[in-house]
């Protein structure tokens, strides 16, 4: 049976957070900076909305610039770890919608891979359903967009998923791959950088189409033998590579929001605990074990504050996770008298349950 492959990626995803946890940010445009050690007036865009966009705000631009292009646009600083928290929850979503625990491959913060070829059982349309259905508990439990692009291999599910953004759903069955990749310029082929793009230019060749019909052997005379015949597969919408967890989400975590802002120990407990449950079950599930333990407070004032315990040895019960859990949110509460929005808990440094060597280690 032919493969059926899911791509999702998360839309405008550092700001989109922002966006979710401070609702006065609705509408405005919102510019996400990671600020070099120069202060504010260094530092360069991670991402931004999309109203900020369509100033023209680009990731990787100076703030500065960034600043000038729109000058009402609301500017926030990184928060990294707060990012990869809401990251581990997504991918949790992700990978339970995969044929299987190891169909499942995350190959940045905000994106991944699933493999869905048995759950649909080869059929696009059942296909569809389960991205849009991924959409769904993206949406509900995250409160965030993503969008999604299936076909037949990795690189045709990713340059789907970024065909329509943000909150997009693109299905590209076999038979379309080609009318779907022809009229692309070069650059659009997912694994094409600038300096391919430029040498492909000099060649004549701007487009996919181009690309496709072009003698595989004066390609493999320019770029030699494997990527000369990596550009005719891809630009033919060819791709083998198997989805395989590589960059494996090296944590299991779960947040959830209060029912309202509070300080009040029952509720913010048993919500703890419910969510303790949940990262347990996944623990048990993936069949690993852990070596820490974060707890995360997202305060009535929007900031983010994390606490972790790491053990000499990996473990895998509930006790250790609740003893250690309790603990650092009982440190939350004594340090500060704000109120508390959402809480987190997390365990990391995940290693194979059943052996001695870690699960990551490559
Ligand atoms: N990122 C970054 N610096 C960059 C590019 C990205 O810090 N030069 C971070 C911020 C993004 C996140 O990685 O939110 C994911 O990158 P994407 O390329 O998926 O971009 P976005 O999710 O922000 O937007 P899009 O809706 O286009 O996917
Ligand atoms: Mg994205
Ligand atoms: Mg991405």
């Amino acid at each position: 049976m032919e493969r059926v492959i899911i791509h999702v990626d998360m839309d405008y995803f550092y700001a989109a957070i922002e966006e979710r946890e401070d609702p006065t940010l609705k509408g405005k445009a919102v510019v996400v900076c990671m600020y070099s050690n120069r202060g504010e007036s260094g530092g360069a865009v991670s991402t931004s909305n999309y109203i900020a966009r369509d100033a023209g705000i680009r990731s990787a631009m100076p703030c500065k610039l960034a600043k000038s292009k729109n000058p009402d646009a609301v500017f926030l600083p990184v928060r990294k770890a707060f990012y990869e928290d809401v990251s581990a929850n997504v991918m949790e979503i992700l990978r339970s919608n995969a044929d299987s625990e190891e169909a499942f491959e995350k190959i940045s913060i905000d994106e991944a891979f699933l493999e869905i070829t048995e759950s649909c059982n080869g059929d696009y349309d059942i296909a569809k359903e389960i991205g849009l259905r991924i959409k769904k508990e993206v949406k509900s439990q995250e409160r965030i967009t993503c969008s999604v692009g299936i076909g037949p291999n990795k690189l045709i599910a990713k340059m789907a998923s970024s065909f329509r953004k943000p909150d997009g759903i693109t299905i590209i069955k076999p038979e379309d791959t080609e009318d779907f990749l022809k009229p692309m310029p070069v650059k659009k082929l997912w694994g094409i950088g600038k300096v391919t793009e430029d040498k492909l230019s000099e060649m004549g060749i701007k487009t996919v189409e181009e690309l496709a019909v072009f003698d595989v052997m004066e390609l493999i005379s320019v770029f030699g033998k494997s990527k000369g015949m990596w550009l005719k597969n891809a630009a033919s919408g060819q791709d083998d590579s198997p989805v395989k967890e590589r960059t494996a989400s090296d944590q299991i975590g779960r947040m959830a929001s209060l029912k309202n802002d509070s300080r009040n120990e029952n509720m913010i407990f048993s919500l703890l605990d419910e969510l303790m449950d949940d990262v347990i079950g996944k623990v048990e599930k993936r069949k690993v074990s852990f070596r820490s333990v974060t707890v995360t407070v997202i305060f009535s004032n929007f900031k983010t504050s994390t606490k972790s315990k790491t053990f000499n040895h990996a473990v895998n019960d509930r006790e250790i996770l609740a003893e250690n859990a309790v603990e650092l949110m009982k440190q939350f509460l004594e340090e500060s008298n704000i109120n508390f929005r959402r809480i987190g808990v997390r365990v990391g440094n995940l290693q194979e349950s059943t052996g001695q060597k870690s699960l990551f280690d490559f």
